[in-house]
């Protein structure tokens, strides 16, 4: 015996003909007989033995009554009168009918040397049954199951054995005598059962080896003489086993071997398998035949059981969801912390060993993932792919193949702008593994040879899910995206509160009411961004201690609330400084120098122009902004003079500044930039437009600006603030 079937001798044996092994097994004996005349077509070789002479017909070895019984049953279902028990030959046997390719196959099975549960057990199928039925889990269903069938057929140890999507196979239920090491958890590959062998098992519920140690007793002739091909032994209780399995029960120290199919809704579900080690075991065929009754109602019972259980999983995934949900709702400025820091946290969300949130590009880590720096790649890579479940990532993305141990499986979703959330599994060997060494122990019921012990077709199994994890359910990626996009939402709601709080900012700072000056005349708009987005200008008009007045105009960078904020701290700022520098472009300098401590990355425009009201001098310092444009009576000029710098950009700048003075009817127009920028022609079109409409313009300040709105109209997609300053 060799120590593991090598490739060619397993591509042989998953080839090989189990239907027609042309050899029966050699606990009973198997005649093929035609009708009506129940003539001897096929015999096994051990016919002779049992009957104590050749047959060729049936008539020769029933009585009379027995005869009248065979055929009243050949007249209807053959199911219903198996088994016919009979005295042949002084031998109480068995006799078993099914027919199959034109012949009525009888298989005689001696009573005596099986074992039986007897009618005692029979009785108690109802209570049984019941428990089977009331079974509301499949572990449940599974345990009930295993210890009923082996409780009315006697095996060492009884199993239930499920197929995953692959075939491969793990114990999930079992009863056995107490000395056996536990089997349960133990996982097996899709070639211990090939896959012609898994087909014939979905037509044919049940199998029995009573002693693997068993010689084949050959059919004779070796083909059907009217076919010329081999007999059929699909339907047949006898059939000669596959060898190679033979040899795999062997090594398993299994000395007699039984199993029934779990069919569910016409697919090999799974298998019930019943060891004996002790010695040969052949429980009755009534025995046997409650064992399949027992898989049948089994099987009909997994669909609304697997079904339950599956819905529980639902049901938790659902809750979950419901308070990740809840959590972020009930903390919107901080969502990475309603999902990591809670009692249910994001990695509570689905069965998986690790997750990951990216949030405003800041990465939260939980439980078992791959190192920070992998993961934002990672998902990245699977995002790009279109991907979002996958349980063999290695196939999506190629680098993340040593990441096996963490996430072979990532279920990963975009949350915007890069953002994402992400779960994690393990491959599955590892998670085994994790759960206590299953194959810790060691077959011991066969001293010498080598062995395919559980041991060893756990490494073959391995082999096979290496890289591969649980795979993700529709329902965990449904709640995965639910999440997703109720933190999207969450984030948009924050982002649209900011703005109401922006705007409230801005609008104290610029309705707060401005001093009146005795002797000059201050208009103002100021037109929000029709995009609902709060802009960065102020405006503000500051009288100084001389008797002047600094009328402002400022422009902070970007929108929101930190637009907002800035602007709030630059005004206050450059009141302050106004107060105590010699003029408006020192004051500035002071103000760059606040800028470039306090706001470091902020960047701002502002123009100053300080009025005398007395006698119309004006100083005028920018940094950084649109001109201030004068208005007189021979048209309108943009102060060109005195101009410096933006707030933020330079460590030191000399900020300069410029004379001008305004007579009797002359206006300042101070203005930013929403209101010139944005005309197709660009900024230099807004500005001579803005220069020509101020020429013409009315002479009162008010008017003067409702005329430039007008002209000008701009479009709204920027906040737009216009001052205008006149003496009176
Ligand atoms: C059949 N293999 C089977 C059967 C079982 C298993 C239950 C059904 C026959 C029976 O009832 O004994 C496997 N038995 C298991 C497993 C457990 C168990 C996994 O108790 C776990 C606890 N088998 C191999 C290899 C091959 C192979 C490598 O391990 C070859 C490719 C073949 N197994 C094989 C074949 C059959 C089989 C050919 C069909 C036997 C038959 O019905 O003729």
């Amino acid at each position: 015996m060799t120590e593991l079937v090598d490739d060619e001798a397993l591509q042989r044996s998953a080839d090989e003909p189990i239907a027609i092994p042309g050899a029966v097994q050699p606990h009973g004996v198997l005649l093929a007989v035609s009708e009506p005349g129940l003539d001897v077509v096929v015999a096994s070789a051990n016919a002779e033995a049992l009957f104590g002479r050749p047959v060729r017909a049936l008539g020769e070895l029933l009585d009379d009554d027995a005869a009248a019984r065979v055929r009243e049953g050949l007249a209807g279902d053959l199911a219903e009168i198996n088994p016919v028990r009979l005295t042949v030959a002084g031998t109480e046997v068995d006799l078993v009918l099914h027919r199959r390719d034109g012949l009525l196959l009888t298989e005689w099975e001696p009573v005596a040397g099986a074992e039986q549960a007897g009618a005692a057990w029979h009785r108690r199928l109802p209570s049984v049954l019941q428990r089977l039925s009331a079974a509301t889990t499949l572990e449940e269903l599974g345990a009930t199951l295993a210890r009923d069938v082996r409780d009315v057929t006697g095996f060492d140890r009884v199993m239930v054995y499920r197929f995953d999507a692959a075939w491969n196979g793990e114990v999930i239920a079992e009863d056995r005598r107490e000395d056996l090491e536990p089997f349960l958890g133990l996982r097996y590959p899709a070639s211990d059962i090939p896959a012609q062998a898994r087909e014939l098992y979905t037509t044919n519920w049940l199998r029995l080896i009573p002693d693997a140690g068993y010689r084949p007793v050959p059919l004779e002739p070796a083909v059907d003489p009217r076919t010329g091909r081999p007999l059929d032994l699909s339907g047949a209780m006898l059939r000669s086993v596959s060898p190679v399995h033979l040899e795999y029960l062997a090594n398993m120290g299994v000395v007699s071997s039984m199993s029934v199919s779990l069919i569910d809704r016409g697919k090999l579900w799974g298998l019930i398998s019943c060891h004996h080690y002790a010695g040969p075991h052949r429980p009755s065929y009534a025995d046997r035949t409650a064992a399949e009754f027992l898989g049948r109602t089994a099987s009909l019972l997994l669909r609304t059981t697997v079904a339950a259980d599956e819905q529980e999983g639902v049901v938790d995934v659902a809750q979950r969801a419901a308070e990740l949900a809840a959590a972020i709702g009930r903390t919107p400025r901080a969502l990475g912390a309603a999902l990591t820091e809670q009692a249910v946290t994001l990695l509570d969300l689905v069965p998986a060993s690790g997750a990951a949130l990216r949030l405003g590009g800041r990465l939260h880590l939980l439980g078992s993932t791959p190192p920070a720096d992998r993961v934002p790649g990672l998902v990245g890579a699977l995002l790009d792919a279109d991907v979002t479940a996958v349980d063999s990532v290695a196939r999506v993305v190629p680098d993340a193949a040593d990441l096996a141990g963490t996430a072979s499986g990532v279920l990963a979703v975009p949350v915007g702008g890069g953002d994402f959330l992400a779960w994690f599994r393990p491959e599955t060997l590892r998670e085994v593994t994790w759960g206590g060494n299953p194959h810790a122990g060691k077959v011991e019921q066969t001293d010498a040879g080598p062995r395919l012990s559980p041991r060893r077709s756990f490494a073959a199994w391995s082999e096979t899910v290496r890289g591969t994890s649980r795979p993700w359910r529709e329902h965990e990626v449904a709640a995965a995206r639910s999440l997703a996009s109720h933190l999207v939402a969450a984030t948009l709601n924050r982002s649209e509160e900011d703005n109401r709080l922006a705007g409230a900012l801005q609008r104290t700072l610029l309705l707060e009411e401005l001093p009146k000056v005795p002797g000059v005349a201050l208009a103002a708009r100021y037109l929000p961004s029709a995009e609902d987005v709060v802009g960065g200008d102020w405006y503000d008009l500051v009288p100084l201690p001389g008797g002047t007045v600094a009328v402002v105009l400022g422009d902070v960078a970007g929108h929101g609330l930190a637009a907002a904020a800035v602007t709030a701290q630059l005004r206050h700022a450059l009141r302050a400084h106004l107060l105590r520098a010699e003029g408006p472009a020192a004051a500035l300098g002071m103000l760059n120098e606040v800028t470039g401590a306090l706001l470091p990355g902020e960047m701002a425009t502002v123009v100053v122009a300080e009025l005398d009201p007395g006698n119309g001098d004006v100083v005028v310092a920018s940094a950084g902004h649109l001109p201030v444009l004068h208005a007189h009576a021979d048209g309108a000029e943009f102060v060109l003079g005195g101009r410096g710098p933006a707030l933020g950009v330079l460590d030191a700048p000399a900020y300069e500044q410029t004379r001008l003075t305004m007579a009797g009817d002359d206006r300042l127009l101070l203005f930013s930039d929403g209101l010139v920028e944005r005309l197709p022609g660009g900024l230099q079109e807004g500005l001579d437009a803005l220069q020509a409409v101020v020429a013409e313009g009315p002479a009162g300040a008010e008017a003067l600006l409702d005329a430039v709105l007008a002209a000008l109209a701009p479009p709204g997609t920027d906040d737009v603030t216009l001052l205008a300053v006149a003496r009176t």
